[in-house]
């Protein structure tokens, strides 16, 4: 099971080196080092004046860098359209073509929409409905709806705050609740709210369980990290005890509910929605048409595989059958069989990066040498050797070796382009410029990945098959002797 710490961030030795690291990732580092100095000098004072004071620069910062507006919405749409548009051409009748043109369509709407939609979120407890209630009750402009989502960090699982999140992507303004302390993943959730370019105003609920200064500290090293986009508030303060001195010596005592302390709240929120509104919606807009891309994009990436396969399994056996019937050295294998440069070209059709025959050429020859700079040709090698020899086949016919590893090694290259065309955008124009750390690191990823034991043991015995069918009988026996 998997248990979360609610370790506090903010008291504590981690509390600086947060900020330090906060302080690099900020682009206007030299403005917030002034402050970062100002706040903690006045927060060890105690200051909570600076707390209270608005700063309403700050809550649009986070908006303004951002170029948003309705043609950069009308772009990102398009974008998306481009993508569904050429699932369309290379795979008529896909099943998510509907859906997906459906869901455009909204998206051309949504770009128009006046209501605008608020996210209260945050862990168990801590105020959520409490503060829609009192909001409701204050907020008088009806174009705003507040929707409190399930809370977050439960511990049972880590997919529902995945659930949550995306449901909170569709939303326009995000009211992150805490009670203090951030804990570890109320931080990293407000960071991925920031990297996914989601308005926040992270808000300091329960105040009145705080004393003065204690709450102070810890709102001006919120406001650190939250760029300003920090509100304290009390939504519901603990009743307290009144006591009455009557003239005649008597006392009388009660208990009274003060009123919630939401004004930060309200002066903020009112002031973002009147000023920001439009483009708040334009910007969600835009975040909706990304992952309606990237889940375009992904069914696009299924139907090419499902086309690159059969296409590498192909050139794998010629490689295997080449290596097979005139065995060479191990280090040769490459230079001779295994990368193609045919299926260089074949692949990159599928992928949309056109490439001629002396493209390809240059594109195999770079792999091979890849390929052989990081040891995997020696590797894979050495590796179907052990398979071959555990395998109880009691005599290895001349060549077997070489034509698997040839195979295998056609097998890595081929899936490594597929995934390395996969992470290229759309290419219009021909994809000479090859990204050499990018190949690199998409060789040593898929190579990792068809390296189990489990999975050589399948591919020698494939190999085995293809290259002497008759030898395959007695190996089966072999190896279920071998096994009882
Ligand atoms: N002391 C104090 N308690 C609060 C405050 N806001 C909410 N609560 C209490 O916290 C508890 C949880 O509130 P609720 O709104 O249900 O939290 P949710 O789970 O986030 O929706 C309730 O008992 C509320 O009365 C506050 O500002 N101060
Ligand atoms: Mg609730």
């Amino acid at each position: 099971m998997l248990v979360k710490l609610q370790r506090p961030i903010l008291v504590g030795g981690l509390g600086l080196s947060f900020s330090l690291w906060m302080l690099q990732s900020w682009h206007d580092s030299i403005v917030q080092v002034g402050e970062f100095g100002l706040l903690s000098a006045l927060a060890v004072g105690g200051g909570l004046w600076l707390f209270q004071q608005n700063r309403p620069k700050d809550s649009l910062e986070q908006l303004d860098g951002m170029l948003v507006d309705r043609a950069t919405g009308e772009s990102a749409i398009a974008k998306t359209e481009a993508v569904i548009n050429q699932l369309a051409q290379e795979a008529e009748n896909h099943l998510a073509l509907e859906t997906l043109r459906e869901q455009i369509a909204q998206l051309l709407l949504e770009l128009d929409r006046q209501e605008i939609k608020v996210a209260v979120t945050g862990g168990k407890s801590v105020g959520k409905s409490t503060l829609i209630q009192v909001l409701q009750n204050v907020e008088t402009r009806n174009l705003v709806s507040l929707e409190e989502t399930a809370p977050l960090f439960r511990e049972v699982s880590d997919n529902s705050d995945a659930a949550i999140l995306a449901e909170v992507a569709k939303s326009d303004f995000v009211l992150f609740l805490t009670n203090g302390d951030l804990t570890d993943s109320e931080f990293q959730t407000l960071q991925q709210l920031k990297a996914a370019n989601q308005p926040t105003i992270l808000v300091f609920n329960k105040q009145d369980q705080y004393l003065t200064d204690e709450s102070a500290s810890i709102s001006s090293q919120l406001k650190l990290w939250m760029q300003g986009n920090v509100v304290a508030t009390a939504a519901s303060p603990i009743p307290i005890k009144v006591r009455k001195h009557e003239a005649d010596g008597s006392v009388q005592e009660w208990m009274e509910q003060p009123a919630p302390a939401i004004q930060q709240l309200t002066q903020q929120l009112d002031q973002v929605l009147a000023q920001q509104g439009q483009r708040l919606v334009w910007l969600t807009t835009i975040r909706k048409a990304g992952l309606l891309k990237a889940e375009a994009k992904n069914w696009l990436n299924g139907t090419r595989r499902d086309r690159a396969t059969p296409i590498i399994e192909q050139y794998q056996w010629i490689a295997a059958a080449a290596a097979f019937a005139n065995p060479v050295p191990a280090l040769d294998i490459l230079a001779t069989a295994a990368i193609n440069a045919q299926m260089v070209m074949d692949l990159g059709n599928i992928y949309q990066q056109k490439f001629s025959l002396e493209q390809a050429q240059t594109v195999a020859g770079t792999m091979g040498s890849l390929m052989l700079k990081l040891g995997l040709v020696e590797l894979s090698t050495k590796a179907i050797s052990t398979v071959l020899k555990s395998n109880a086949v009691t005599f290895v016919a001349g060549g077997v070796v070489q034509g698997v590893s040839a195979a295998y090694l056609t097998r890595v290259a081929g899936l490594s382009l597929v995934e390395y065309f996969q992470q290229q955008e759309i290419a219009i124009d021909s994809g000479t410029g090859l990204n050499l750390e990018n190949l690199r690191q998409t060789l040593q990823k898929v190579f990792g990945q068809n390296q189990q034991i489990g999975f050589l043991q399948g591919f020698v015995k494939q190999g085995m098959k293809r290259l002497l069918p008759e030898v395959q009988p007695i190996e089966v026996v072999g190896v279920q002797k071998a096994v009882g």
